[in-house]
C-alpha cells in the first residue's frame, strides 16, 4: 500500500494521478500548505524540507517528485507512466522529468516564495521568473505545434507533472492567449481519463 501526503494541485497532483494510473492501493494524508502544515513537527520527521510529495510504501520513503514518478514507473512498468527502458524515447522521457524538476518547477518556487530567493527583492524575484517563465511556454507551446505530448504523441507522467505545473499559471495571471498550442495541449492533457478524475477529486478536496 502506498501513502502520499499530498496538498491537493501542487505538483504532488502528478504523483495522485501516476497512482490512479497505475490502480494500486494507495491512501492520502493532506498537507494542508495554506495552513503551513509542511513546517508542522509531524510532517517535517516525514520531510526535514517541508515539502510535498512523500511517498511512503513499505517502510521506505520517497521525496521529490521527479524521483516518486521515476521509482513509479520502474516499479509498474505496465502502466507506462514513462518509455519504456528499452524504448528510444527513455532519454528524452529522463531529460524532460529532469527538466520539469530542475528548471521549471524552481522558476514557479520563485512566484510562491520571492522571499526565499532575495531578502529584500521579491518584486524583482518575480519579474524574473515571470520572463523566463514565459519564454519557457514560448518553448513549450512551439513543441505542441509538432507533437500532441511532452514526449511525442504519447500521453507520460511527465505530462501530469507539466500539467500540475501549468495550472499555476491563473494564480499568477500569466496570459497564455497567444499560446494556441499551450492552450490546446492543456485541454488535451485534461481530457484523459486518470487527469480527470484526480483533477475532480482534488477540487472536492480543495473546494471542501
Ligand atoms: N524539489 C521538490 C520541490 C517540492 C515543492 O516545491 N513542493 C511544494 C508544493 S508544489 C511545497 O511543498 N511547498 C511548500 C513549501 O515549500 O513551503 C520536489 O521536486 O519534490
Amino acid at each position: 500500500m502506498y501513502s502520499l501526503y499530498y496538498q491537493p494541485f501542487a505538483c504532488s497532483f502528478a504523483i495522485h494521478t501516476a497512482l490512479q494510473k497505475i490502480a494500486a492501493p494507495y491512501e492520502l494524508h493532506r498537507i494542508d500548505l495554506n495552513k503551513q502544515e509542511q513546517i508542522k513537527d509531524g510532517f517535517l520527521t516525514i520531510n526535514p524540507l517541508a515539502q510535498v510529495p512523500v511517498l511512503k510504501y513499505q517502510d521506505k520513503t520517497i521525496r521529490q517528485a521527479g524521483a516518486i514518478l521515476l521509482f513509479l514507473s520502474e516499479q509498474h512498468p505496465e502502466a507506462q507512466l514513462l518509455p519504456d527502458v528499452s524504448s528510444p524515447d527513455r532519454g528524452l522521457a529522463l531529460e524532460t522529468l529532469f527538466y520539469l524538476s530542475n528548471t521549471v518547477h524552481p522558476l514557479f518556487s520563485r512566484l510562491f516564495y520571492p522571499e526565499r530567493f532575495a531578502e529584500d527583492g521579491a518584486k524583482e524575484v518575480k519579474k524574473i521568473a515571470l520572463k523566463k517563465i514565459r519564454s519557457v511556454l514560448e518553448n513549450f507551446d512551439q513543441l505542441f505545434s509538432k507533437q500532441d505530448y511532452s514526449i511525442n504523441n504519447h500521453l507520460y507522467a511527465t505530462d501530469y507533472y507539466l500539467l500540475a505545473i501549468l495550472n499555476w499559471l491563473r494564480l499568477f495571471q500569466v496570459d497564455i492567449t497567444d499560446l494556441v498550442h499551450l492552450k490546446s495541449y492543456i485541454q488535451r492533457v485534461k481530457k484523459n481519463m486518470e487527469v480527470h478524475t484526480i483533477l475532480t477529486k482534488e477540487m472536492q478536496v480543495f473546494a471542501a
